[in-house]
């Protein structure tokens, strides 16, 4: 009796879970496969039985999408998948994602540098891997002149 509480309970709401890089996800039927948040209602089956993609959860994207697998850019017209807050890319287009109080995002991590971007996919980080390779990132051109790789 309490495990089909239990299951009734999970089966509606719970489904939080982190996928790999601590990525905000989507918790599968199987209690183990953990979706990314952009994988869902992607069109694409990524659960076994395809709960990812049920009409109950995609009618009406982002409304009938739970709460957590959505972030409001500071823009209330925009919104991108939880998983691409604090990802280094600006997916909300104001870096709204990236950097705030709103995202409220850690400090870069040790695969990208803190700088101000020359480029418009980026925020306040680039990747290092764009460290010296000739060609201007940063504002300051500390990735060319600082940055190790
Ligand atoms: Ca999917
Ligand atoms: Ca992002």
């Amino acid at each position: 009796m309490l495990e089909n509480k239990v299951f009734l309970a999970f089966s509606s709401v719970n489904r939080f879970c982190a996928a790999s890089n601590n990525r905000t996800g989507f918790l599968c039927n199987d209690r183990v496969t953990c979706v990314p948040a952009s994988q869902v209602c992607d069109g694409v089956s990524n659960c076994r039985n395809g709960e990812d993609e049920q009409e109950e959860l995609c009618a009406d994207v982002p409304h009938s999408l739970p709460g957590y697998l959505v972030f409001r850019c500071s823009n209330p017209t925009y919104w991108v998948y939880a998983d691409r807050r604090c990802d280094g890319m600006n997916d909300c287009g104001d870096c709204s994602d990236e950097m705030g109080s709103l995202a409220a995002c850690p400090t870069c991590g040790s695969e990208w540098w803190s700088c101000s971007p020359v480029l418009y996919q980026y925020c306040s980080c680039v990747p290092r891997r764009l460290c010296r390779d000739g060609v201007q990132h940063c504002l300051s051109w500390s990735d060319e002149y600082v940055c190790r790789p």
